[in-house]
């Protein structure tokens, strides 16, 4: 028998697991450690055998186990702007990382290649926004002339955004929505040429990469569909967190628009970089009035990150609204370090460490593994002001399925061990240990891994 128990003392996510001859019983404070406390009892318990599905009597060790995260926030990101991948595959998603105890589904729902979430005030973003007539492919990747020659679309409503969010709290797992502004913006001004700087009607991009395209913050139509949008997206979404992206802005629309350039002047900005915190600020007070809290990628600091941005152009005297959450992922651990001092909260999610676009060579399993939220020369008293860590399945080269399992398994149980288990507790040999298992619920549920012979093989290129 299992028997659950409440122990009023025990952190947020911690439990105790303890099976004797008495039987089995899981101590927690809240529903969110009884259900880890579970799944690390399902953990102890052989995979059924394959072939009949019959597990007839079990025997599970006597043990005890006390246990809590290192992280508050362990995610895992999926970018479907740029494919869409659909219901079954995120319900699929959920349910393994609920195993993994991860807790944030970071849903990257709009980029230029795609918007993917119907919003009811403005139809056009899904009808024409979630298609394109083709898109590049093939092993050459950003320089690829090749194109697949096929349409594709997709998109949910917000009936099966609900479903989603529903399954996903189920299994304690937060969805935390990113819908990418200033930049990232193509298929939406493809839907309204007036978002856009330059009025212009364009297509979805059949390609991928930074584009060129930037909303017109200056137009007052532009900030009403912002607060329009975000109305809907806290209508759905309960998350407290709101991601609004903010990565890899081109500012030369900004530059050459005249609108653009006489807003600048009225409000005293005098870099694109200022206006674009100018702008995330007026967002980020949206949000807070509606009770929630704003975070983007390390760009929304002004940060110098791209080789197409000058060293004047992201001058900034700008402050970005306390209480952001900066979202790191490019740059030198020096940037992750300042902004912890000047007292914002950090995702830790290093694009050289956590992408789980990159190769197997580039991102080994046992760097991934080794990875560490806490930047290198971060003193210890700010410690505290990193929430934790991201894995991300950016979606320009997985066009199906089976590319996606391929390239997030089995990496995702290092990432979900770098936000759970304490430094000191980690061990890469037990952890590939506890891998084959792992692999075995996978193959049941026909995860497409990638074998352990191809991943060693990337290990000692
Ligand atoms: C950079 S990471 C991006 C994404 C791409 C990714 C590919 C980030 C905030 N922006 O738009 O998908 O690189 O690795």
């Amino acid at each position: 028998n299992i028997c659950l128990k409440n122990d009023k003392n025990m952190a947020n996510e911690a439990y105790r697991l303890v099976i004797s001859k008495n039987g089995i019983e899981i101590i927690a404070s809240n529903n969110a450690g009884w259900f880890y406390g579970v799944q690390s009892l399902f953990q102890l318990i052989p995979a059924t055998d394959k072939t009949t599905g019959i597990m007839g009597s079990i025997q599970v060790p006597g043990v005890t186990i006390s246990d809590e995260p290192r992280f508050a926030w362990r995610a895992f990101m999926l970018d479907e702007g740029r494919y869409y991948k659909g219901m079954a595959q995120v319900k699929l998603l959920l349910d393994e990382m609920a195993r993994l105890k991860m807790n944030v589904f970071h849903w990257h729902l709009v980029d230029n290649e795609g918007w993917r979430i119907e919003i009811k005030k403005y139809p056009l973003l899904t009808e024409i926004g979630s298609k394109r007539k083709s898109s590049q492919i093939g092993p050459l990747k950003w320089e690829s002339p090749m194109q697949s020659g096929e349409p594709h679309e997709g998109f949910y409503t917000q009936k099966e955004i609900k479903e989603i969010i529903k399954y996903a709290e189920e299994r304690h797992i937060t969805i935390v929505p990113e819908i990418e502004m200033p930049g990232h913006s193509t298929a939406a001004i493809a839907a309204y040429p007036w978002l856009g700087t330059e009025k212009k009607r364009k297509d979805v991009p059949t390609r991928f990469g930074v584009s060129d395209d930037v909303y017109d913050v200056s137009d007052p139509r532009c900030l009403q569909f912002f607060t329009d949008v975000l109305d809907e997206i806290v209508d759905l979404f309960p998350s407290k967190v709101i991601h609004i992206g903010g990565d890899e802005v081109k500012y030369n629309d900004w530059k050459k628009s005249a609108s653009i350039q006489a807003y600048m002047k009225d409000n005293n900005l005098a870099t694109p970089a200022d206006l674009q915190i100018f702008f995330t600020n007026y967002i980020s007070h949206y949000l807070q009035s509606k009770g929630r809290r704003m975070m983007g990628w390390n760009e929304i600091l002004g940060h110098n990150l791209h080789e197409y941005q000058s060293e004047i152009d992201t001058k900034t005297n700008q402050q970005l609204a306390k209480g952001s959450i900066i979202h790191f992922w490019k740059g030198d651990a020096d940037l992750a370090v300042q902004a912890a001092g000047r007292g914002y909260e950090i995702v830790n999610s290093h694009h050289t460490k956590t992408y789980l676009d990159y190769s197997y060579d580039d991102l080994t399993l046992s760097r991934a593994y080794a990875f560490d939220p806490i930047p290198e020369g971060l003193a210890p008293k700010y410690h505290e002001k990193v929430i934790g860590m991201g894995c991300q399945m950016w979606g320009e080269w997985i066009p199906t399925v089976g590319n996606m399992h391929f390239m997030v398994f089995p990496r995702i149980a290092a990432f979900a061990e770098v936000g759970w288990t304490m430094k000191e507790n980690k061990d890469l040999g037990r952890f590939k240990i506890n891998l084959k298992k792992l692999e075995k619920f996978w193959e049941q549920k026909g995860i497409y891994y990638a074998p352990e012979s191809f991943v060693e093989k990337n290990e000692n290129k």
